[in-house]
């Protein structure tokens, strides 16, 4: 297998793809050397077979708005690989969504499932509807018409979606009481991230930033680095921030940003939790818009509108944002301003760039499928609950995300550790998703 050769087939086949052409790139750039080594790998054309989603749907929506005028969207969903359990992965509502986007996320899907240790295969989905600015009846009417199409494509043992950008509690609420309300089943099990009060698990919002923060601590352990007193800058101000701004403050560290589209707030002195909570105001006024932190708190915070959150003085890093979030330039201007740790809470949130920049400054990095993926695992903690019909308490979510991020994190370094004793990341996390999920598909024969 020959990296280059692979991807001027995919560019041609597929132009102008750049998020999942930028996806596959990556992985097959880091499993490359593995691959070779293994020929019933090439006899099974495992990389021509894993780079193809299994299936992608594609429907239309259309629903009213509040004022009766008529709006149509387009939903996908793509089931990218199920060789290890059902299809699983969230669902992002956002304008810029594309079948490009939605490739690269349910590839990542794939892979970083593979990491957290539980049957759990690859998929993602969503629609290019924009919530910002839409009345909360408006997002349920288009929650429900979106539902009205998923269901054909989703099951408890089939296809699992939970949220993602522009997909929380409240969504999910909206999609499970329309499958509810069309399949005459109560739908457990068939989405993740669930109210308490119907089948969700505790600790599933929280899930992602916290996996995020031990999934450092592990990286800072074995660099034998300490998170108390570090600087800590974040972006975004949605479910991952959130979590990630909890978990690094209360393990002594200061959350010195969060950022939204269109700018960034400097909170100096740390955020603390009067902010934290207001964060998840700020999510459910469907404003989105990250400068009413600074207006709530002019004390504490400080908007620069058009400023993303690297350009502040910190030691770690973690954009909690969008893909592609931290670019080369980013990097640069990060390192200099004395940060020697990122890791990132958003799917492919540092670019290629960024990426070889950081690993070239011995800069300690974490790529999302290994670093947010306590998010997924908990919605796979969430499905073993609702299997058995029982729900665990916080501690013991907790004792487990622990436990499954340290176990990535061991995963990364049996496949990343380098001759010189660093430990390339990215290298072990592809290397050991790709051979978990490659083995499962040789072991089920041509399908
Ligand atoms: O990117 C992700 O891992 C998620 N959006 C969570 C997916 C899930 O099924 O919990």
């Amino acid at each position: 297998m020959k990296t280059n050769d692979i991807m001027a087939r995919l560019e041609a086949k597929y132009p102008g793809e750049s998020e999942y052409l930028q996806a596959v790139r990556e992985v097959l750039q880091s499993v490359e050397e593995t691959y070779n080594q293994h020929p019933e790998f090439e006899k099974a054309k495992i990389i021509e077979r894993i780079v193809e989603p299994d299936r992608i749907f594609t429907f239309r929506i259309t629903w009213a708005d509040d004022n009766g005028e008529v709006h149509t969207n387009i939903g996908y969903r793509v089931q990218f690989n199920s060789a290890i359990g059902p299809y699983k992965g969230g669902l992002r509502f956002h304008p810029s969504v594309t079948p490009s986007m939605l490739k690269f996320l349910g590839f990542e899907q794939v892979f970083k499932n593979a990491l957290t240790t539980l049957p759990m295969g690859g998929a993602k989905g969503g629609s290019d509807f924009d919530p910002s600015g839409r009345s909360d009846a408006e997002i349920m009417r288009f929650c429900q018409a979106y539902m009205q199409e998923l269901i054909n494509c989703i099951g408890p043992d089939q296809d699992i979606p939970a949220g993602d950008v522009g997909v929380g509690g409240r969504e999910i609420g909206f999609l499970n009481g329309m499958y509810r309300k069309i399949s005459r089943q109560h739908g457990t099990g068939v989405l993740t991230g669930k109210g308490l009060t119907w089948g969700g698990s505790l600790l599933r919002p929280e899930a992602t930033g916290f996996g995020l923060l031990y999934f450092v601590e592990n990286v800072l352990k074995k660099a034998g680095k300490d998170i108390k007193g570090c600087r800590v800058a974040i972006s975004g101000f949605g479910n991952v921030a959130w979590g990630a701004a909890i978990k690094a403050t209360e393990l002594g560290a200061k959350v010195v940003t969060i950022s939204g589209r269109k700018g960034m707030c400097e909170i100096p002195n740390g955020i603390d939790q009067e902010m934290i909570d207001y964060m998840l105001e700020m999510r459910s006024s469907n404003r989105h818009n990250v400068e009413d932190m600074a207006i709530r708190f002019p004390d504490k915070a400080k908007y620069y509108a058009g400023e993303k959150s690297w350009r502040v003085a910190c030691d770690i890093a973690l954009p909690c944002a969008f893909q592609n979030e931290l670019s080369e330039e980013d990097a640069k201007t990060l390192v200099a301003n004395g940060c020697w740790c990122c890791c990132e809470g958003s799917n492919m949130g540092c670019q290629p760039g960024a990426i070889h920049y950081f690993q070239s400054q011995g800069v300690l990095f974490g790529p999302g499928k290994a670093s947010n993926a306590g998010g997924v695992a908990t919605s796979g903690l969430e499905m073993v609950q609702n299997a058995s019909h029982i729900s665990w308490s916080k501690e013991e979510v907790d004792i487990k995300l622990k436990s499954i991020m340290r176990d990535i994190h061991e995963q990364c370094v049996k496949y990343g550790t380098q001759p010189d004793g660093s430990i390339d990341y990215v290298k072990g996390a592809n290397i050991a998703g790709f051979m978990k999920v490659a083995t499962a598909m040789i072991e089920q024969g041509l399908v």
